[in-house]
């Protein structure tokens, strides 16, 4: 590791000396550490995000007239064109079974606002058996290697915040059943925080850099330098199946989108999406859009008001395309964004509280106000750098039941109704009686595993109760 004098110099021509201001009250274990945090920032590129993001409040331009994004519509057409569902699924069946695809979610968030202590993958989320996320995703592989016959291998990127409980939650799981070797932890990289009025890195400890993550987007990274790319390569692996750790409806492995996204005309097969109707102009999700002729999302806090509101005749909102933040990306497009500097991934500030030590009298501040600029990229801009990407619309109830918050809109009572909702659809199609309230929502509590069925189709020729009481709790 690099000598403090070293480190003091590096520190010292990019203004940021004051980091090593308690350097003698530190003992030798607390010095190696801050020394190799120092060692994996990058602080010679600190100045051009300084002026760029802290002076300059820098936020990524647009780049050209914004349109609506065309999608592969639920009503089986694109562009006015139909398109054959059965040939996609025929083709994506294939990817999987051949073992040409890994399933890969990203995990790294802090998940603050659902208050739950711990990686947001350990919440209880399923509504009668309250199974943790990480083991709804565990059902959706389980149930893959009994119809496919493989073991399809899922990555699971985390941060320093919570790496290791996660990887302890997977051991004391028995990892759900799952192959232990089929499931890969990487940990994604940090960004310092940096002072608001400054650009100084802030201290969380006498020792200790104040850091973030450095977003989704830092998945590219972090698969290359963690070896998971190189991996998946020696795997066979040529497609990964991106997706949220906060959704418990997610089709883990959809052979629709995954057929579509390598095999469509105008798909380049580089990076594909899934969206969903918005639910109205102030849902917060971010909007496919077309941005200078690129497919883009916007999210939705950078929504001009006057485009997230516009209608069509019809009435139906005119920028639609809600991301739900599924994707296929291949791993030879993951690789280039990784290695290649003109498709790096351009950083998004945030204005946040940071609490940090004051250097002149040392003491911990908790400030009152936004006193720091978090930055991070987002995986979704990797889009406009596709030669050409689809986006395929997914029905809201079958697949978006997200968990963000402990109450009201996208919390886990909401997410809990949707999955209760969507199993009775399934039930009903299958020729189940459902109770039903006046309201017409099922009179019952429901939840159906993705080892017994990921779509309604899955679940005619399982063996099912012909009625439901009221008020039954029910898990499949
Ligand atoms: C995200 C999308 C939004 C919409 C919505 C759908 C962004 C900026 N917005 O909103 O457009 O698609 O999801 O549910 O993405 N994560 C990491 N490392 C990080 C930061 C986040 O792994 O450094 C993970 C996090 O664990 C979670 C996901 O990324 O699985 C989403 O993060 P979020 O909760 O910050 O995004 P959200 O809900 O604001």
């Amino acid at each position: 590791m690099a000598s403090v004098e070293t480190v003091r110099a590096r520190l010292g021509a990019v203004g940021q000396g004051h980091v090593l201001r308690f350097w003698d009250e530190l003992d030798a274990a607390a010095r190696g550490t801050l020394l190799e945090q120092i060692s994996r920032l990058d602080l010679e590129g600190l100045p051009g995000l300084i002026g760029h993001y802290v002076q300059g409040k820098a936020e990524p331009g647009e780049r050209g007239e914004v349109a609506p994004a065309p999608y592969y519509g639920l009503d089986g057409t694109c562009c006015g064109r139909a398109w054959d569902r059965r040939a996609a699924a025929t083709r994506g069946e294939a990817m999987i079974r051949a073992g040409k695809v890994a399933a890969f979610v990203v995990a790294g968030g802090q998940g603050s606002r659902l208050g739950f202590e711990g990686p947001k993958g350990c919440f209880p989320a399923g509504a009668v058996t309250g199974k943790p996320l990480f083991q709804i995703f565990a059902d959706n592989l389980l149930g893959a290697r009994d119809r496919y016959g493989v073991h399809v291998p899922w990555y699971i990127m985390t941060s320093p915040l919570n790496h290791g409980a996660t990887e302890e939650f997977f051991r004391a799981h028995a990892f759900f059943g799952l192959e232990p070797g089929s499931v890969r932890f990487f940990m994604q990289g940090v960004m310092p925080s940096l002072e608001m009025r400054s650009g100084r890195l802030l201290l969380a400890g006498k020792g200790e850099v104040a850091t973030n993550p450095d977003g989704h987007g830092g998945c590219v990274r972090a698969l290359h330098e963690s070896g998971a790319l190189t991996e998946m390569k020696r795997r066979g692996v040529e497609q990964v199946s991106y997706f949220q750790v906060d959704n418990p409806h997610v089709r883990v492995l959809d052979p629709v989108f995954l057929g579509l996204h390598a095999g469509a005309a105008d798909s380049s097969g580089e990076m594909s999406s899934k969206m969903v109707e918005r639910a109205g102009p102030d849902e917060k999700v971010g909007v496919f859009c077309r941005v200078g002729g690129k497919l883009g999302v916007v999210e939705y806090s950078d929504m001009p008001v006057s485009l997230a509101g516009a209608r069509r005749e019809d009435g139906r909102l005119a920028y639609n395309a809600g991301s739900i933040a599924i994707h296929v990306m291949s791993v030879e497009f993951l690789g280039r964004l990784a290695t290649d500097p003109a498709f790096s991934l351009e950083f998004h500030r945030a204005e946040k509280k940071v609490p940090f030590v004051d250097v002149e009298s040392g003491r911990q501040v908790a400030p009152e106000k936004n006193n720091a600029v978090k930055l991070e990229r987002f995986v979704f801009d990797a889009l406009g750098l596709c030669r050409e990407s689809i986006v395929v619309e997914t029905d809201r109830v079958e697949e978006f039941a997200p968990i963000k918050n402990a109450t009201g809109v996208d919390s886990v009572e909401s997410s809990k109704a949707l999955q209760t909702e969507r199993a009775a659809r399934w039930l009903r199609a299958a020729g189940v009686d459902v109770p039903t309230r006046p309201d017409g929502t099922a009179d019952c509590v429901l939840e159906i595993s993705a080892r017994t069925a990921t779509c309604a189709d899955e679940l005619r020729g399982a063996s099912l109760p012909r009625k439901l009481e009221r008020g039954e709790r029910v898990a499949l």
